[in-house]
């Protein structure tokens, strides 16, 4: 028996998830442990929200509320996420929990006495406005490595490079959005260069992980390691167990995969066996395994193992560390401050969660970035769940109660044909194995799909329409091996899609509690219980509605991405004039828009405007704004708008474009 400790990175609390989230780092490890544990392997799966760090302040700064309340919030809102989709933790914990901040406490002060810290006076950005350091996120600017702009300062995006703030170019304050300045600081830096002989002698031994893994580390490693720091100037975190630190708090990278050990912790108290968790973790036959999206593969491949290699008791390493690359959505890179994303509990509030599962792994991305396509998930949920697996299920099922009350009869002895396809299967369900042992859920799923199609051409080779009436033993053996089929199914499809094949083993009257191992206790003579369809299809207009939200949702470029240039006589061709607002009234059933009417000059025009947010009707009429007036006229809730008025957005508030000095309706703009 194996004892295998796996993980998935912790989401930040400072959102929602989305299917990017799951495709990377949760379905994989699902459907990993949920194998493992049908081999009867000793297996926990461990996770919970990070809840520290700038990416969690800022968004509390945002909204003018506690770190405490944006963590609670989407805590919440993250494990209802999983829970509909059925990403099984063993535990769910958060890093913001007493019991992390006391482990995470205790490592510092480990790597501290142990010698691996050191304390260094630095310059660090300073918001001038708000008198405080900029650490991390709170700074942004154009990346030294690669000069795209948007780099933030701990990591740039866009070439995945760590980086030190200071190094950023043209940085601004995420807070006031003026121009930092260095001031000085102290802090505890980790003496990473040290570990690097270790380092490389273990990863080493790493021969079967991932390509895409080992090249990431090997490119670190070969730039040369050098001190990080582990400690920041701000005020949500876990304190720095050392006087002179007061007021500094831990790096939240530092404390964050602390939070595997500390939910492991959880755990074992619920269970009421408090050390517990060091069978897992101090144990050293345990297969500790990451599952995380790529862009985490640093901090668990090098910061990670040197913090646990620096303890006073040997913590078990890192055994495998299975990164995936990104999904992309519609062709483009999600982007949730876009909102060109797909929030998982949106999905769920329209779908059932077993379509994510299903779609998520036939195109998880394994080994490169893959594309979530809504018309590909409505295509691959009706012609591949529904007419391959599910039509097994219902023609097979169907046709056993209409000819045989529902008995599934186990014949004495097979015809060839019949023993050839058992004999397929057996091969298939291999595969379907050695996929999920190596992560492969791609492969997992395409081969448990070829089982089914394997049925349905059994089926339709034996016609057991037609041998029913003269021969009805051969359609009853047809029947019975297409059962058998559905059995075997019901086990090696069950990492993927549990809730499904748990109906369908019911439908079969197969035990709640089952292994691997009995894929090979074949079917035994059985009165099936209650049938239904286990999928229903997608219609067009579900998928339509998505792609409408998908698209009217994504009106705002953010700061680091332009649309593409446009020639000079392109832009001369728009007609911009001031127009005069005559009339302005709500439109009943739409909260963002406003009907106007505009005198521009010589005529007067109707405009559909996206601003009732920001504006009352009464407020607008008689203002001078500026209007582009050669749009072709669209059809808006049933009224046709006649140009388009301009505004700027921030996000939030709409704000209309005036004149800066009065200047008559119909006055051209240029
Ligand atoms: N919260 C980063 C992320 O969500 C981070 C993972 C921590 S794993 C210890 O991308
Ligand atoms: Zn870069």
């Amino acid at each position: 028996m194996e004892k295998l400790l796996v993980t998935s990175a912790l989401p930040y609390a400072n959102g929602p998830l989305h299917v990017g989230h799951i495709a990377g780092a949760y379905l994989p490890a699902d459907i990993f442990v949920r194998y493992h544990k049908l081999l009867g392997n000793d297996v926990i799966f461990i996770c919970g929200t990070d809840e520290h760090g700038a990416p969690i302040s800022i968004k509390a700064d945002a909204e003018s509320v506690s770190p405490r309340e944006i963590v609670n919030r989407y805590h919440e809102s993250i494990r209802d996420s999983f829970l509909g989709l059925e990403i099984d933790f063993d535990n769910f914990s958060g890093t913001a929990r007493p019991i992390h901040h006391e482990m995470s406490q205790k490592f510092f002060l480990n790597l501290w006495k142990r010698g691996y810290l050191q304390e260094k006076t630095t310059q660090q950005w300073f918001d001038p406005v708000h008198q405080r350091f900029l650490a991390d996120r709170y700074v942004e600017g154009i990346c030294p490595y690669c000069g795209k702009p948007g780099a933030r300062g701990d990591q740039c995006d866009s070439c995945g490079k760590l980086i030190d703030a200071v190094n950023l170019i043209e940085p601004r304050s995420k807070i006031s959005g003026e121009i930092p300045v260095l001031k000085e600081t102290s802090h505890w830096y980790l003496n990473l260069p040290k570990f690097e002989p270790e380092l490389r002698k273990w990863l080493d031994t790493k021969t079967s992980w991932k390509d895409n893994v080992k090249n990431f580390i090997l490119s670190w490693l070969n730039e040369g390691l050098i001190e990080r720091s582990i400690t920041r100037d701000i005020d949500w975190g876990v304190p720095v167990p050392l006087e002179k630190a007061a007021g500094k708090v831990l790096y939240v990278w530092f404390d964050a995969p602390i939070g595997y050990i500390s939910s492991t912790m959880e755990w074992a108290q619920k269970m009421g066996q408090p050390d517990r968790w060091r069978d897992y973790w101090l144990s050293a036959d345990t297969k500790l395994i990451h599952f995380l999206g790529k862009d985490n593969i640093p901090f668990h491949t090098i910061i990670w193992p040197a913090v646990l290699m620096a303890q006073d008791e040997p913590f078990v390493l890192p055994y495998d560390v299975p990164a995936n690359e990104h999904l992309n959505l519609e062709g483009q890179k999600m982007s949730t401050s876009r909102n060109w994303t797909v929030w998982v509990n949106d999905f769920l509030a329209e779908f059932d969660g077993e379509y994510l599962r299903y779609y998520l792994a036939a195109i998880a991305p394994e080994s490169k970035d893959s594309d979530f396509n809504w018309k590909e998930f409505q295509a691959r949920i009706n012609s591949e769940l529904n007419n391959i697996l599910g039509n097994l299920v219902n023609r097979t099922l169907i046709f056993a109660r209409k000819y045989f009350q529902g008995m599934i009869t186990q014949p004495l002895k097979f015809r060839d044909q019949s023993k050839k396809v058992l004999a397929e299967a057996a091969l298939l369900v291999q595969d379907t194995g050695a996929a999920y042992a190596g992560y492969q859920v791609r492969k997992a799923l395409k081969s448990v799909l070829d089982i089914a199609r394997l049925g349905n051409k059994y089926f339709d080779e034996t016609h057991p329409w037609h041998t029913v009436k003269e021969t009805p033993d051969v359609a009853a053996e047809t029947i019975y091996i297409c059962a058998e089929l559905l059995r075997i199914i019901s086990i090696a499809a069950y990492p993927i899609i549990p809730c499904s094949m748990r109906k369908l083993r019911k439908m079969l009257k197969q035990s709640e509690i089952f292994h691997w191992n009995t894929l090979q206790n074949p079917l035994e003579t059985l009165q099936l219980g209650e049938v239904n369809s286990l999928f229903h299809k997608i219609d067009d207009q579900a998928v339509q509605r998505q792609l409408d939200r998908l698209h009217k949702q994504n009106t705002h470029i953010p700061l680091n991405e332009h649309k593409s240039e446009i020639t000079y006589d392109e832009f001369a061709k728009l007609e911009f004039r001031i127009v005069q607002i005559k009339t302005a009234e709500k439109i009943p059933q739409s909260s963002k828009l406003l009907k106007l009417t505009v005198d521009v000059g010589n005529e007067t025009r109707s405009v559909i405007a996206g601003i009732a947010r920001s504006y009352e009707p009464e407020d607008l009429i008689g203002r001078s704004v500026m209007m582009l007036i050669n749009l072709q006229p669209r059809r808006v809730m049933g009224v046709e708008s006649q140009a388009m008025i301009l505004a700027a957005h921030d996000g939030e508030e709409m704000s209309v474009m005036v004149p800066d000095r009065p200047v008559k309706p119909g006055s051209e703009i240029n």
